[in-house]
């Protein structure tokens, strides 16, 4: 079992790092997140990647009693890596969870931010569009399709989060279990604002910590126009749920009145 002593404030914390060829970025996001916060335990949930980072991930894993890896059956994406992630982080009573790429595109380096936020928070948003946050050599068109994505989220959903497709995060477990995790399908970037969405309608704190986020230097993206897809129509479906329930809510409150006098 793991060695980690606990984050001063918030328990026992479990780093949960996807991971689909990322060979060449394992041993440097674990060793720079072991460096940086030393308390912390890392998982890695591979889905069985062709270029061997499972098999890398096991060396780190037996190198280092605060290192596991939760090997998957094959490329199922990252939701669903993560509802596995956090699921074997609840089967072993960690206080909470943290969501990071592999890719180093999240700091390790800035993780005490994030922690030190979620002492009075329940959920810590990473943020590249809150004030001084950054994002360091992206492409215009993939600031701008992440810069819209995000608007268009705020307006559909109503919900005040300025990036709610980052995936550098930090949950209490208790959130985890009242939005009922296992029940979420969505994956790329929706997995993000599905969640964000959830803890945020079952009235928990999120706040938002500015961060660097900077484009990956290794390997290949896995973005795709399906996950874009994927984010637009549940996010419309999710809001025109939302505004029909509203209204619902409204006409029923108005039956109820009592007749004015
Ligand atoms: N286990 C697992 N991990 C995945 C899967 N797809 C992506 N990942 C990991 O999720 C993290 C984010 O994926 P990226 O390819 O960096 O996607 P992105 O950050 O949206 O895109 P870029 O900014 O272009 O890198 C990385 O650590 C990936 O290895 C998947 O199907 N399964
Ligand atoms: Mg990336």
């Amino acid at each position: 079992m793991s060695a980690g002593e606990g984050y001063p404030g918030v328990g026992r914390v479990l780093v949960v790092i996807p991971t689909y060829n990322e060979a060449e970025n394992v041993r440097i996001i674990v060793d720079r997140v072991r460096a940086a916060v030393p308390q912390v335990d890392v998982l890695i949930a591979d889905d069985n990647s062709p270029d061997g980072t499972g098999d890398i991930a096991d060396g780190l894993a037996a190198d280092d009693p605060q290192v596991h890896v939760l090997h998957r059956p094959g490329k199922q994406g990252l939701g669903a890596a993560y509802v596995h992630g956090f699921g074997w982080a609840a089967e072993r009573d960690y206080d909470a969870v943290v969501e990071m790429d592999a890719d180093g595109s999240h700091a390790p380096e800035e993780l005490p931010k994030l922690l030190d936020r979620l002492t009075d928070a329940d959920v810590v948003l990473g943020s590249r569009y809150v004030r001084g946050g950054k994002v360091i050599n992206w492409p215009v068109n993939r600031l701008l399709l992440s810069r819209g994505g995000n608007i268009y989220v705020r307006v559909v959903l109503g919900m005040s989060v300025k990036d709610a497709t980052g995936g550098y995060r930090a949950y209490r477990m208790p959130v985890l279990s009242k939005i009922d995790i296992e029940s979420v399908a969505s994956q790329g970037y929706c997995f993000q604002v599905d969640l964000a969405w959830r803890a945020h309608r079952a009235g928990f704190r999120l706040v938002e910590v500015p961060i660097t986020f900077a484009e990956r230097e290794r390997g290949a993206s896995k973005m795709s126009s399906n996950i874009v897809r994927e984010a637009l129509w549940r996010v419309t479906v999710w809001g025109a749920t939302d505004r029909v329930n509203a209204v619902k809510r409204r006409l029923r409150g108005r039956r109820n009145q009592p007749p004015a006098a």
